[in-house]
C-alpha cells in the first residue's frame, strides 16, 4: 500500500481477515458540527458500526499522511482543533506536504478510503450544486468525486441547503446512480423526502451490494449513492426547513461568505435558527446511516467477486 496512507490496527487487522470495513470522513467533525456534541456523534457513530458487525475507520490527514482509523485522543484532537483544514480532492496533496492537519470532505474521504481499499463509505450528507451554481459556479467536488472513484456512499441524501434537482441532474450527466432506501424520493438530508425521484428503490442491504457488483463487474468508472431518509421520528418539518434555510442563505450573501466556507456557515446558522434541533435531527441521521453502512459493507463481503 502507498506510504502516504496509515492504517490503524484495529482497521488494519480487519483488512487482512477480509472483515468489513466502514470509513468515516472528518470535516463533519471538523467543521460540521460544533464541539462537543461533534465528538460525541464520531464515538457513538463508530460504536454503531462495531455493534453491526463491521470496523469503522474515520479519515483525516495528521503529521503529513492519511489515517485511516483514528483513536479516541486523535477523535478528539480534530474536534476541537479551531485550524484544522477543510480538505477536498485539490487540497489533499497540500496538508500531506506541509504536515497541516486536516479533515476530509466527502470527496477526500472517497480518495483515501478507495487508497486503503475500503468501498462503503457512511456520512450525512453529499455535497452538491449549490442553489445558483448555474452562476457561482459552485459545485461540489463531491459529485465529480462520485462519478470517478469507486466507493459506494451512504448519505441522507445532499443536504437541503442545495438545490437538489440540479444536483441528481448533475450525478445522472455523470453517470452516478442513486439508489433510495425505504422510499421512491430522493432524501433531502433534514426532511426525508426531497420531491424528486431517485434512479431506484433499493430497500435491502443484499440488493444493493449487487448492484454495486454489478456496477464495478461492468467496469463502470465511479461510486453510488444509497440515499437512506432520516426517520420521521427525528426529522424536521419541510416547511420549517425551508424558510429558515432561505435566510441562512441571505445572511451568507450580505455577508459574502463563499466557497468552501458556505457549507459550514450555513450548517452553523441553521442550528442556531433552529434553537439546536437541526443539530439533534443531523445526528439522528448520521447514526441511521452507520447502521445501514454497516450492513452493506457486510453484503459486499457476501458478494465478492
Ligand atoms: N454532511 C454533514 N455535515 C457536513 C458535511 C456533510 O452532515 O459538514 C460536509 C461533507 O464533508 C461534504 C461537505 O463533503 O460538507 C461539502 O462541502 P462543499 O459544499 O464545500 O463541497
Ligand atoms: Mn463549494
Amino acid at each position: 500500500m502507498n506510504d502516504l496512507i496509515q492504517l490503524s490496527p484495529e482497521v488494519a487487522a480487519a483488512r487482512a481477515e477480509g472483515r468489513p470495513v466502514v470509513a468515516l470522513e472528518s470535516t463533519i467533525i471538523a467543521h460540521g458540527m460544533p464541539w462537543p456534541q461533534n465528538l460525541e456523534t464520531a464515538r457513538e457513530v463508530e460504536d454503531v458500526i462495531r455493534a453491526e458487525g463491521a470496523v469503522p475507520a474515520t479519515i483525516a490527514v495528521m503529521g503529513g499522511r492519511v489515517r485511516v482509523g483514528l483513536t479516541e485522543d486523535e477523535l478528539r484532537q480534530l474536534a476541537q482543533a479551531p485550524d484544522a483544514m477543510k480538505l477536498s480532492r485539490r487540497d489533499l496533496p497540500y496538508a500531506i506536504a506541509t504536515g497541516r492537519l486536516g479533515a476530509t470532505t466527502v470527496a477526500a474521504t472517497m480518495i483515501c478510503a478507495h487508497l486503503a481499499g475500503i468501498e462503503v463509505f457512511v456520512t450525512g450528507g453529499i455535497g452538491g450544486v449549490h442553489r445558483g451554481g448555474h452562476e457561482s459556479f459552485d459545485i461540489s467536488a463531491d459529485l465529480q468525486e462520485l462519478a470517478r472513484t469507486p466507493v459506494a456512499v451512504v448519505c441522507a441524501g445532499a443536504k437541503s441547503i442545495l438545490d437538489l434537482g440540479l444536483t441528481l441532474e448533475y450525478l445522472e450527466t455523470h453517470g452516478v446512480p442513486v439508489l433510495s432506501i425505504g422510499q421512491d424520493n430522493f432524501a433531502a438530508f433534514f426532511t426525508p423526502d426531497s420531491g424528486l425521484k431517485a434512479d431506484c428503490r433499493m430497500d435491502e442491504a443484499r440488493s444493493q451490494a449487487r448492484f454495486i457488483r454489478a456496477k464495478w463487474a461492468l467496469g463502470l468508472a465511479g461510486g453510488v449513492v444509497v440515499s437512506n431518509p432520516v426517520p420521521a421520528a427525528q426529522a424536521m418539518p419541510r416547511e420549517e426547513i425551508d424558510a429558515i434555510t432561505t435566510q441562512a442563505l441571505a445572511e451568507a450573501a450580505q455577508q459574502g461568505v463563499q466557497g468552501k466556507a458556505i457549507t459550514p456557515f450555513l450548517l452553523a446558522r441553521i442550528k442556531a435558527l433552529t434553537g439546536g434541533r437541526s443539530l439533534a435531527t443531523n445526528i439522528a441521521l448520521v447514526r441511521n446511516n452507520a447502521a445501514v453502512g454497516a450492513r452493506l459493507a457486510l453484503a459486499l463481503g457476501d458478494e465478492r467477486p
